[in-house]
């Protein structure tokens, strides 16, 4: 079956959780992001998707400093919320597989944690296993708490380290999108400052103020996810950032190269 190319898209911890609270979903944010994937595939777009962990994996992670590694003071404790974590991320996974099972299609989450090892984007695992072809299931992983093979023991392996992989190494990828909560893209200082503007076009040379919620992310927020994203862009032409609650704006871009979001360019 001939294809328009494949999309890499990673549905943010902050679209499908509160981020804030322990394991809140929103559920409504899933549905619609799955719904515009469904015409996607529609549209003959082979789809890998990656979510990130909001409120299943940051708070409890940074509770137990889990993305320090072990830390024999505490090394009980910090077993116990490893186990946790991978099970809340898989479950947090089944609320993505089941909304994509309303729209009728099937889809296999792959936690990071059986296949993969060592945190950042130099992570080993085979990736191959993502790269399905359309009819297929849809692929789908996360950020997830993996073995490291140094004296840290484990890590987390952020699901912007995954975008990077699967958009470099996968074939046939044309655009890259990350799907943020409540914001339209990029914008030039953090969202919660009134004046606020969204930048449409950025590169890693633009400064921009971003908010690095310390408190409760445990991987590199808004920063990581724009050096992820502007190396990204080194290969792939159409890398953007968009309000993942307007996800008719997906559609919008694949149709017509551009939307409102930003843009990330390479340097
Ligand atoms: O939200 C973090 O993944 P991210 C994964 O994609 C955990 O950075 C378990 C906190």
């Amino acid at each position: 079956m001939s294809t328009k190319g494949r999309i890499v898209i990673k549905l943010g911890g902050g679209l499908i959780t509160n981020k804030n609270k322990v394991k809140t979903l929103d559920k409504d944010a899933i549905n619609k992001v799955c719904k515009v994937i469904k015409i996607l595939i529609e549209e003959k777009y082979n789809i890998i998707i990656v979510h990130g962990a909001g409120s299943y994996g940051h708070i409890l992670s940074k509770e137990m400093k889990i993305s320090e590694g072990i830390n024999h003071d505490i090394n009980d404790k910090q077993i116990k919320a490893v186990k946790q974590i991978r099970e809340d991320m898989r479950e947090l996974n089944n609320e993505v597989i089941d909304s994509l099972k309303r729209v009728n299609l099937n889809s296999t989450g792959f936690p990071p944690s059986i296949w993969a090892k060592n945190i950042g984007k130099e992570f080993i695992g085979d990736i191959s296993i993502f790269e399905k072809k359309l009819g297929e299931i849809i692929p789908i992983c996360f950020g997830d708490v993996v073995e490291r093979d140094d004296e840290k023991e484990f890590g987390i392996l952020s699901g912007d380290d995954l975008m990077y992989r699967l958009s470099i190494e996968i074939p046939d990828v044309n655009f890259t999108i990350f799907l943020l909560g409540d914001v339209d893209g990029v914008m030039d200082k953090p969202p919660d400052n009134s004046d606020a503007e969204l930048v449409p076009i950025w590169n890693s040379n633009d400064s921009i103020r971003t908010s690095h919620n310390s408190e409760v992310d445990v991987t590199g927020g808004m920063d990581l996810k724009l050096m992820r994203a502007s190396e990204i862009a080194k290969k792939i032409d159409n890398v953007w950032f968009l309000n993942g609650d307007r996800p008719e704006r997906i559609l919008q871009l694949v149709r017509t190269g551009s939307t409102i979001g930003t843009k990330i360019k390479p340097q």
